[in-house]
């Protein structure tokens, strides 16, 4: 029975960061992963994911931004992998809506950098962008996109040279806390002893962590790629943000500037508002009827994105009640650890999530502030611990 300091099921964005973390700290450390590096089955695929700081879910993330930024060009530095790129963003809609009236909140009360505009001043910026009378935006000059796959590769690559034992395709089957404090977890092919165990198991975390008592809500999201109708070069990453756009009823779109050159096309899609389902039963396929509605909100936006069709990927979301974190001590056992419920707006975290999980799972604490992220405030039937 082999033995390590940490166990870190789940090797996705979180999992992958917080085994790189671990590792890079001197832990002997064994990661188990369901399916191959870097997959499609999860959350962490589809080439993007927005980054920003004037955060209109909470101010509360903000200090988790700034570390998150410090660790992605460290990231990049070490790995020599473009994991993350700064075009600036637009938060747009009118100026009470959730993603203006919230991130200038956020960039207020933490002093980040950022401009208001108006619906000509934002057309004028961003020619593609055809935003209403009443719509304005929050400009951010240090959003942009990461990179998830490439993300994932980096953290493993040097997770494994700092000496991490990775197994994929080796899904865990169960684990137990031993007698000494720690844990012991099973796969169809071992047994393996540790310290501590850190979960992160993505969107099956309703099968993994079901004890929690987490009412979560998987749902399947689609990323759609259009390449725009007059040309590319409006969409270009010089000319074109990130951005996410919400309508007068709330709903939100969000999306990239055509990243993968001029065949590429640019991403675009519905944020939340998917339909429930689990990683064994979601229906893969995108179908006509999506695409149609996809195209048509994206040319009340961008007249000439829609243009041509070009693909469209599914994903999963893990939804918590109030699309925040989920990342503690188990409540049941202080040998392990847990992240998850990252609710569709995660993948920006990556980099300080492994940091925290590396934290808690060696010291029990972190400095970081990860009190919105108690799952206490779901379970009432969890005694605090
Ligand atoms: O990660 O910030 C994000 C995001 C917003 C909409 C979809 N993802």
């Amino acid at each position: 029975m082999a033995t390590y300091d940490v166990i870190v099921v789940g090797l996705g964005g979180m999992g992958s960061s917080a085994a790189y973390h671990l590792a890079a700290r001197g832990k002997r450390v064994l990661g188990l992963e369901k399916f191959g590096p870097a997959h499609d089955q999860g959350a962490s695929h589809g080439g993007s994911r927005i980054t920003r700081q004037s955060y209109f879910e909470s101010p509360e993330y903000v200090p988790l931004l700034l570390r998150a930024y410090e660790l992605w060009d460290g990231l990049k530095q070490d790995s020599g992998r473009d994991v993350i790129s700064l075009t600036g963003g637009v938060m747009v809609g009118r100026p009470e809506s959730l993603t203006v009236a919230g991130s200038l909140r956020s960039a207020q009360q933490w002093g980040l950098e950022h401009e208001m505009l108006d619906a000509g001043q934002l057309r004028r910026r961003f020619p593609a962008m055809a935003p209403g009378p009443q719509e304005v935006a929050l400009y951010e000059a240090k959003a942009g996109f990461v990179r998830p796959e490439e993300t994932v590769s980096a953290h493993l690559e040097l997770a494994a040279k700092h000496g991490a034992d990775l197994h994929f395709h080796e899904p865990m089957t169960s684990w137990e806390t031993t007698a000494d404090g720690g844990v012991r977890v099973e796969t169809a092919s071992g047994s393996y002893t540790a310290g501590h165990l850190v979960v992160t198991p993505g969107p099956w975390a309703p099968e993994l962590l079901a004890e929690l008592g987490v009412p979560f809500l998987i749902e399947r999201q689609v990323q759609y790629w259009f390449q725009p109708g007059g040309g590319v070069g409006p969409f270009e990453p010089a000319n074109f943000p990130i951005y996410i756009w919400e309508d007068a009823d709330g709903s939100q779109v969000y999306g990239f500037p055509a990243i993968d050159g001029p065949d590429g096309g640019a991403k675009i899609a519905f944020f939340r508002r998917g339909v429930p389902t689990t990683p064994a039963t979601i229906d893969r396929e995108v179908h006509q009827p999506e695409i149609d509605a996809m195209a048509e909100r994206t040319r009340r936006h961008f007249p000439d994105l829609p243009g041509t069709f070009l693909r469209a990927k599914t994903c999963l979301y893990s939804n918590t009640p109030d699309e925040h974190f989920v990342i503690a001590p188990h409540p049941g056992s202080t040998s392990v650890t847990v992240a998850c419920g990252f609710s569709g707006h995660g993948f920006k975290f990556v980099p300080v999530v492994g940091e925290i999980l590396a934290d808690l799972a060696t010291t029990g604490a972190t400095a970081h502030p990860i009190a919105l992220f108690d799952p206490h405030r779901f379970a009432s039937h969890l005694t605090q611990g």
